[in-house]
């Protein structure tokens, strides 16, 4: 079976670039970025300024890099970094903190992997001279690995008000923020207001092939410059990147709420699976996280089995699979897909 038969749920980075991308992509314009003379990734770094309510804007080839990033500008050698338990920065980007800053996590377990400041405050380090110092907050929304869930902007707010009152920033993962805009009915700028930085990534929900953007005030954004540059993220021609990027941007995030609607509806139909466990209650994005303790399968195995009959999904743990919705998949194909689930289940039904 060729890629395009299968119905790809492992994740929204899967998505292919659209006709209006690659058109894009084949007639930018472009220069040297290194020399900052690339007039599409400009465009692409003013525009996601703008839209984000910050000064300034860089384009970055992937989350993974616009985080680092900015650990690294924040926090110096020795410090701890607070993140949920469960985050990507913690998670899914190796040991890039400790390996690139010299800093070492500290991870607060949250209910649907939202923090609150209580939990933040009791973890924050003592100020005594042979205690690591706590140097910098990462929240993340919405937060993926919790099922795509989401920080109100007063969540949020709260946090960044009372870390800024204690001399702490707050950088703000936000790979999926317009996702949380969507569902949240708000904008993304509100969203990020008094957060210190903000990463989001125009390769997943949004759809573009490559990339994603990392803001904050002009000074925090120069200095971004030169540590994409050490950390070899400094592209020359960019444009045909960053004009898939633009389209992403002005286009994609008003198509979002289709994905979710589509999330919504696939957990509804997978609950009527007796033997998994999922609550589409708690469907608020584009993520629905499937237990199958019940099942007698390990996801490892029904992920197998699913793909013998064309569905993908995403494993998070021997008992947890990962579904997420985005644009490469139509709503027929989520019935499809649970149809799939349920024939493939049958027999432990
Ligand atoms: N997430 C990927 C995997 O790495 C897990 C996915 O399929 O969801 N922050 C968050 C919240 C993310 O979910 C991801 C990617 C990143 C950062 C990193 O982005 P990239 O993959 O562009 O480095």
């Amino acid at each position: 079976m060729s890629s395009p038969d299968f119905i790809d749920l492992r994740s929204d980075t899967v998505t292919k670039p659209t006709e209006e991308m690659r058109v894009a992509m084949a007639t930018a314009q472009v220069g040297d970025d290194v020399y900052g003379e690339d007039p599409t990734a400009n465009r692409l770094q003013d525009r996601a300024a703008e839209v984000m309510g910050k000064e300034a804007a860089l384009f970055v080839p992937s989350g993974t890099m616009g985080n680092q990033i900015a650990i690294r500008l924040h926090t110096r050698p020795g410090q701890e970094v607070i993140t949920e338990a469960s985050s990507h920065v913690y998670n899914y980007e190796l040991a890039a903190m400790s390996a690139l800053s010299g800093v070492m996590a500290r991870p607060v377990a949250a209910a649907d992997g939202i923090l609150s400041w209580p939990q933040i405050e009791s973890a924050i380090r003592a100020r005594i001279y042979y205690v690591a110092q706590t140097g910098l907050i990462v929240l993340e929304n919405t937060h993926n690995m919790a099922g795509g869930t989401v920080y109100t902007a007063e969540q949020t707010d709260a946090i960044c008000e009372h870390a800024h009152a204690v001399g702490l920033p707050v950088h703000l993962d936000g790979a999926r923020i317009f996702n949380a805009a969507t569902s949240l009915g708000v904008d993304v700028a509100t969203l990020s207001r008094h957060c210190d930085s903000v990463m989001f990534c125009l390769s997943k929900g949004l759809g573009a092939p490559v990339g994603s953007m990392l803001a904050g005030s002009r000074d925090f954004i120069e200095r971004a410059r030169s540590v994409r540059k050490l950390l070899g993220g400094g592209m020359r021609q960019v444009g045909v990147l960053a004009a898939a990027g633009l389209v992403a941007l002005e286009k994609m995030p008003r198509r979002l709420e289709e994905d979710h609607e589509n999330a919504a509806l696939l957990a509804r139909l997978l609950q009527r699976i007796p033997v998994l466990d999922v609550d589409p209650g708690r469907v608020r994005t584009n993520v629905v996280i499937v237990g199958l303790a019940r099942s007698g399968l390990a996801s490892s195995r029904l992920a197998t089995m699913l793909r013998t009959e064309g569905v993908l999904v995403g494993i998070v743990d021997d008992l947890t699979i990962r579904l997420l919705t985005h644009l490469d998949v139509a709503r027929n194909q989520i019935e499809q897909a649970a149809d799939v689930f349920r024939r493939v289940l049958r027999p432990a039904v």
